[in-house]
């Protein structure tokens, strides 16, 4: 008898957000990998959210990167690691010879590991010499490091999770939790079961998922939040609210902080003219928040991506420090890090205004300590290019070279479409990646393939300062190598020791070690809050079993490492002057365009894109409008809409009723040049940064929106790779064993018949079944290959297509019977597979119909009871908004009944 070995859960950390949930990954016998919750882990006790637990979906070799590619005559091709690591290492040498290291770059991410950052950043800043390496931080969370660093005098976030167990209310502000961080804001919605009397506020000018939780919404003017919190600063003054001995003793600045909050907002009717909320909810805000000692008032997007994004962050902490909450049990500013990263790119330094371990390019005893540690040639002695303008000197010429490593700027960068000039004119575009093809490796020189998520080791942190390891549980594929080796491989090519690394231990060991070297107030020391005393010197093994731990981290009794919950760090008032988004709406374009996630899909959707677990949900770009604006701006729900601003345009499908207040449009970041023709939403995107911390002001960006005409609509799902030439307007999400396009076309088919079989690939002879209504502008076709579905497409003249669930589902079936293939010609389900309707519960696959008919027909009234009869929403509860929403709708059904 064969006895099969046990598989072996590898512990690891989450590859997608700043929450940073431990995973538990054990390869099956059928060479899947299963992912579950690692229950031992702090950020989220065994939970997991659905692009979570969706991450072995997402882990097969399809579109991999796996071999070095390099340009030769305009064509890429093969080339052996030597060839290209030379080409990377001779291009850089040869134009910092000529032109110096201000005229190259490393344009980098949050979602590298810390030791890759790490080698990135000593490579520019110790070896090149130049702090020309910025990230896609940058367009994240720098708002928020310029704003803890001149509150607090350092990047320091001074609370953890558990005081979203303690806090008596939250308040969430610009951000999307239920969406975007959503095993934090499942641990939100426990402590509310819990003590129904926390109260939850959510400004955000979208009525969002996560309203879901909230007591409160305050739906503000796009922009105004820092009226909001100096309005809350003025009124906490007023009525007594603030901690005077805290402020005494902890605190400066208040002084003028609360002149310049008086100045403009002293009146609570003025911030209500400006903020645009009801005068009733305000108070009620500004009354709790006084009235409640406990408040965490945790931040994201809404507050860091404006042209104001720093004076957000300082004018919130100011509220918490005028109230001595500040690091303490159940209360804090919270800066929720978006990218599992986020916050280990910021202890190395690895942005263009920072240096290694929390010090400062701009302090001649910082940069002598960290260049004597290590004992590097040079030393960069002023900010880099942060990432908008990089890309501005690039074009410009001034920038010569750029290696990207771990980012898509072509794709996430504002003005996107400036991005591509200045790919097209740089004299070398070096990308590591690990897809082939993306929207910026098409204009790379060198291809260089890294090893992804399971694959590569080392460490990252997250939100709460909590340190944890990513372990690799597969093997490498193809040629790709880690991406602290390519970066020390070029280094080593270019001459410069210090990268002697073998293995990533012993770069975390570095990194430790200079975190604590002359950390202290004695001589020639450099005091800073970002110490790894504690876990300097780990050996190989030791950092192997590393369990997460939170910086700062000192050595305790018997040498063991100690973390810290929180950070009692007192701080400074910034004096935060409101103003609006630089650009203003016009009569040209009127609208203001927010940008931002949805629930099951990652950024440029390389990864998500993958699982077709996560495709259901929202499997295309789309516009949300206010019914209003949508009535006056000529577009109709369901149909496809231009939005255009002055530096481009897009085209997407128009969505009513999506929660979103008058003037304002909301379009998702995901889409683009791979998964639909015309949808890549940074092209419209204003360059407007927030001159403190350089970070666009990606959620307004005036634009204007007018119906895209189609002669025709269509979809088609296919088990083939299909060229899509001469169709208008499509988009692409993955299937279970299939992809499916959406398409429209401007043109007329002429004839239908032979339009579908040159599309579709399909010859004379080939189980091909029609249908064809021309007076309806209907044509449906279907491939068969031995009695299976192949492909199928559906054209129409109106956007009323039939049900792609139903479709997807006989994707499913070894055998197309009668009904079926009668079925696919009335363009309905007339047998037994029934149409489920678009995905809500992404974990257990439950569609819309499925969840409403059950709702109405078992007459259910809770989510509860729901989640009883189907198991939707019972695991990581990211679909519950979704489904109490089915259950009001049902609710109005039955009472529309009744009357
Ligand atoms: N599903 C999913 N989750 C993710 C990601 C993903 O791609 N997909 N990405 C991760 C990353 S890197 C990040 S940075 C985080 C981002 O997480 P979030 O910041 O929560 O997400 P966003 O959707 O960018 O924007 C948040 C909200 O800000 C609101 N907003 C816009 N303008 C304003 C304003 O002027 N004031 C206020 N108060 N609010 C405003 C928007 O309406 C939006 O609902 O998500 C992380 N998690
Ligand atoms: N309009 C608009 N634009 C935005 C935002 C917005 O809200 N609105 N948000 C901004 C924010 S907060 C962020 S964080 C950015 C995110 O934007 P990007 O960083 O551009 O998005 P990703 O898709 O995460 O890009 C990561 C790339 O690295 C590759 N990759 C994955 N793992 C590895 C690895 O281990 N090594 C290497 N070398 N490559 C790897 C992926 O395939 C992918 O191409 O977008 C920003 N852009
Ligand atoms: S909340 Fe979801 S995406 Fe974020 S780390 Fe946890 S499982 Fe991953
Ligand atoms: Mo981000």
């Amino acid at each position: 008898m064969k006895i099969s070995p046990i598989p072996l859960a590898v512990r690891t950390t989450c590859a997608y957000c700043g929450v940073g949930c431990g995973v538990q990954a054990t390869p099956q016998a059928d060479g899947s990998i299963g992912v579950k919750g690692d229950p031992a882990h702090p950020a989220n006790n065994g939970k997991l959210c659905v692009k979570g637990s969706a991450l072995g979906e997402t882990l097969g070799l399809e579109g991999r990167l796996l071999h070095p590619q390099v340009r030769e005559d305009g064509a890429m091709r093969r080339a052996s690691w030597d060839e290209a690591l030379e080409r990377v290492a001779r291009g850089f040498s040869d134009i910092i010879a000529e032109h110096g290291p201000g005229s190259v770059a490393l344009y980098v991410s949050g979602q590298l590991l810390t030791e890759d950052y790490y080698v990135a950043n000593k490579l520019m800043k110790g070896y090149i010499g130049t702090a020309n390496i910025d990230t896609n931080s940058r367009l994240c969370m720098s708002s928020s490091v310029a704003g803890h660093k001149r509150a607090f005098g350092a990047d320091i976030v001074p609370g953890c999770y558990e005081d979203f167990d303690l806090a008596d209310m939250v308040v969430l502000t610009g951000s999307n939790a239920a969406w975007c961080h959503p095993v934090l804001f499942q641990r939100i919605a426990r402590l509310k079961e819990r003590r129904p009397e926390v109260m939850v506020v959510v400004i955000d000018p979208r009525r969002t998922a996560t309203c879901e939780l909230a007591d409160l919404h305050l739906p503000v003017k796009p922009g105004t939040d820092v009226w909001l919190f100096n309005g809350l600063l003025s009124f906490l003054a007023r009525e007594g609210a603030m901690d005077a001995p805290y402020i005494d003793g902890r605190t400066t600045g208040l002084a003028e902080a609360l002149a310049v909050a008086n100045a403009d907002c002293a009146d609570p009717m003025e911030v209500v003219r400006i903020c645009r909320v009801e005068p009733a909810k305000l108070l009620a805000f500004y009354r709790a928040f006084a009235a409640t000692a406990k408040v965490v008032t945790a931040y994201s997007q809404g507050v860091n991506q404006s042209s104001a994004g720093t004076d957000k962050v300082n004018s919130i902490i100011n509220c918490h420090l005028a109230t001595g909450r500040i690091g303490r049990p159940g209360m804090g500013p919270f800066s929720l890090t978006g990218q599992p990263n986020a916050m280990g790119g910021r202890e190395v330094g690895g942005m263009a205004n920072m240096l290694a371990a929390h010090m400062d390019l701009d302090k001649p005893e910082h940069r002598d300590l960290v260049q004597g540690f290590w004992n590097s040639p040079r030393i960069a002695d002023k900010p880099g290019l942060k990432a908008v303008d990089l890309f501005h000197a690039i074009e410009a010429g001034k920038v010569k070279a750029v290696w990207i490593i771990g980012t898509n700027p072509m794709v996430s960068l504002p003005d996107a479409n400036q991005v591509q000039r200045a790919l097209e004119k740089c004299e070398l575009v070096v990308a590591s990646e690990i897809m082939a093809s993306t929207d910026t490796t098409a204009f790379a020189d060198v291809l260089l393939p890294a090893l992804g998520w399971g694959e590569k080791d080392g460490t990252v942190t997250n939100s709460e300062r909590c340190i944890s390891r990513q372990r690799a549980f597969l093997p490498a594929p193809g040629e790709a190598r880690a991406d602290w080796k390519i970066l020390c491989q070029v280094a080593q090519r270019m001459g410069f020791d210090g990268f002697e690394f073998g293995a990533p231990h012993e770069i975390f060991d570095e990194h430790a070690r200079l975190s604590s070297w002359r950390n202290g107030a004695d001589e020639g020391g450099v005091k800073r809050a970002f110490k790894l005393e504690g876990l300097a010197g780990l050996g190989a093994h030791d950092y192997d079993t590393l369990d997460p731990v939170q910086w700062p981290v000192l050595r305790g009794p018997g040498g063991a490492a100690v973390g810290t919950a929180r950070i009692d760090c007192g701080g400074k008032f910034v004096a935060t002057a409101p103003r609006g988004p630089v650009h203003a709406a016009s009569a040209e374009y009127p609208l203001a365009l927010n940008t931002g996630r949805v629930r099951d899909q990652w950024h440029t959707m390389t990864r998500t894109g993958k699982a077709p677990r996560l495709a259901g949900h929202v499997p295309e770009s789309f516009v949300d409008l206010h019914p209003h604006d949508a009535l006056l701006y000529g577009v109709r729900e369901g149909e496809l809409a231009r939005v255009s601003s002055a530096w481009g345009s897009m085209v997407a499908r128009v969505q009513l009723g999506g929660g979103i207040t008058r003037g304002s449009v909301f379009v998702p970041i995901h889409w683009n040049g791979q998964t639909a023709s015309d949808a890549r939403v940074g092209a419209l995107v204003s360059p407007a940064v927030d001159p403190v911390s350089g970070e666009p002001e990606f959620k307004h960006t005036p634009v204007m929106v007018e119906h895209f005409g189609v002669s025709w609509h269509g979809f088609l799902l296919t088990r083939r790779e299909l060229a899509l030439d001469g169709v208008a307007h499509w988009t692409r999400i993955q299937g279970s064993g299939f992809a499916r396009y959406e398409l429209a076309g401007r043109t007329t088919i002429a004839a239908r018949g032979a339009w579908a079989r040159s599309l579709l690939g399909v010859g004379e002879g080939e189980d091909w079944l029609e249908y064809e209504d021309r007076a309806d502008g209907v044509y449906r076709a279907v491939h068969l290959v031995d009695d299976r579905i192949e492909q199928c497409v559906f054209v129409s003249a109106r956007p009323d297509l039939p049900s792609r669930a139903w479709l997807a589902g006989l994707f499913d079936l070894e055998t197309i019977g009668r009904e079926e293939r009668a079925g696919l010609l009335a363009g309905r389900s007339l047998g037994k597979t029934v149409d489920a309707g678009p995905t809500v519960c992404a974990c257990f696959g439950v569609g819309r119909n499925t969840l409403y008919e059950t709702i109405r027909f078992r007459k259910l009234t809770e989510v509860s009871e729901v989640t009883a009869c189907l198991k939707a929403g019972g695991n990581c509860g990211s679909c519950v908004p979704e489904i109490k929403s089915l259950l009001v709708e049902a609710r109005m059904a039955e009472d529309m009944l009744e009357e």
